[in-house]
């Protein structure tokens, strides 16, 4: 189980409707394959998907960073060794999403050597999870009428709404008007990407107060501690880190210096193996956690769900699993489909990516 060579393909395919939140937006999937081989012919598989205005990263940063760095520090070691080939890659700061998908590809070569499925080797606690889905900042009433069709056409009853516009009584009017067409029994959270100050949120958080939303996720920057501490400490529903906390360490920093009471936990930016620390860590401090999507691909999608459904307390709520429907493609042979709001894992060994080469041939952008 010898690493040989490890390949990092840049590939891009539009979305049919662009993502649209307070950090930025999405147009395309300009992620990169990453494919890590060994010496006895098992090839593991992950994507990486670039987000600047997240991470810092770019489809040529990872590539770089996988290509000139990472490919000839773990080229050698083996599959088993995880924990040597995390030390020669946190000798690099940052470049999360890249990692996680060496990572990621390495687990795929795991069980694929063992004839099983990653999520069972996680933990199989389950082989599915209820499905989550975003909608992004749109007119009041072609947020509801995305809403109502997700839910219609794949059965998906929880929406992660994107907030932190200016004035936010936008915001306000929008998750009114889905609570409105939806319904009680639908669930509702919101997440503002640091788009409001403090002030703004308690404003927005106090108006929304009748609309019974389970979370509120970074609606201030962290980076404003005092403030992001003081609205915590009066938000009256559990207030999720995602981008402030994505380290096991920034992950403590944040839930015991007040800034969050809960975590998202995006196998995209910690892999398999980190995030599973992070997920231990808030099981330890009885801290919820729900499963992020880094706005992934239907690779992405995949590993998230198989971590998700490995874990109980990860899979306790509706899973953000569906971003993939907005793209006009992607590189599986065989496509995710999302049935009753219910996303599955894949039977089979590994991680079941099986990719598509005619597919990847159209859309790689190296050749
Ligand atoms: C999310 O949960 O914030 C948007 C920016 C990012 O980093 O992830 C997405 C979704
Ligand atoms: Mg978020």
């Amino acid at each position: 189980m010898k690493i040989v060579q490890v390949e990092a393909i840049p590939f891009a395919i539009p979305y049919a409707k662009p993502l649209k939140f307070a950090s930025g937006e999405v147009h395309t999937a300009d992620h990169v394959l990453v494919r890590v081989h060994t010496d006895e012919g098992l090839t593991g598989t992950a994507e990486a998907p670039p987000r600047p205005y997240t991470y810092g990263e770019t489809q040529e940063s990872i590539v770089a960073v996988i290509d000139k760095l990472f490919a000839p520090q773990i080229q050698g070691l083996t599959a088993l060794e995880r924990e040597a080939v995390h030390e020669r890659l946190d000798r690099t700061v940052g470049n999360p999403t890249a990692k996680a998908a060496v990572d990621m590809a390495l687990w795929d070569i795991l069980g694929q050597a063992a004839g099983m499925p990653v999520s069972g080797l996680l933990g199989g606690y389950t082989d599915r999870m209820q499905v989550s889905h975003m909608v992004g900042f749109a007119p009041a009433d072609a947020m509801v009428a995305e809403a109502e069709r997700v839910r219609d056409t794949y059965g998906i009853t929880t929406f992660k709404v994107k907030v932190g516009r200016r004035p936010y009584t936008d915001d306000v009017v929008a998750c009114r008007a889905l609570r409105e067409a939806l319904g009680p029994d639908v669930e509702l959270y919101i997440d503002g990407n640091r788009g409001w100050s403090a002030s703004e949120s308690a404003r927005a958080l106090q108006e929304m107060a009748g609309l019974g939303l389970t979370f509120a996720e970074e609606l201030c920057p962290a980076d404003d501690v005092l403030a992001r501490r003081w609205l915590v400490a009066r938000s009256p529903i559990p207030f999720i880190a995602d981008e402030s906390a994505t380290r096991p360490a920034e992950v403590t920093r944040e839930l015991l210096g007040g800034s969050a009471t809960a975590i998202s936990i995006k196998t995209a930016r910690t892999g398999f193996t980190a995030s599973q620390r992070v997920l231990h860590e808030c099981e330890g401090l009885g801290v919820e956690v729900v499963m992020g999507n880094q706005i992934d691909g239907q690779i992405g999608t995949l590993c998230s769900v198989a971590f998700g459904a490995a874990h109980r307390s990860a899979s306790q709520h509706a899973g953000e699993l569906s971003n993939f429907l907005d793209m006009t493609d992607d590189l599986l042979t065989e496509p995710l489909t999302i049935e009753s709001g219910t996303l599955r894992i894949r039977e089979g060994a590994g991680l079941g990516i099986d990719i598509d080469p005619d597919k990847l041939a159209r859309y790689r952008q190296d050749r």
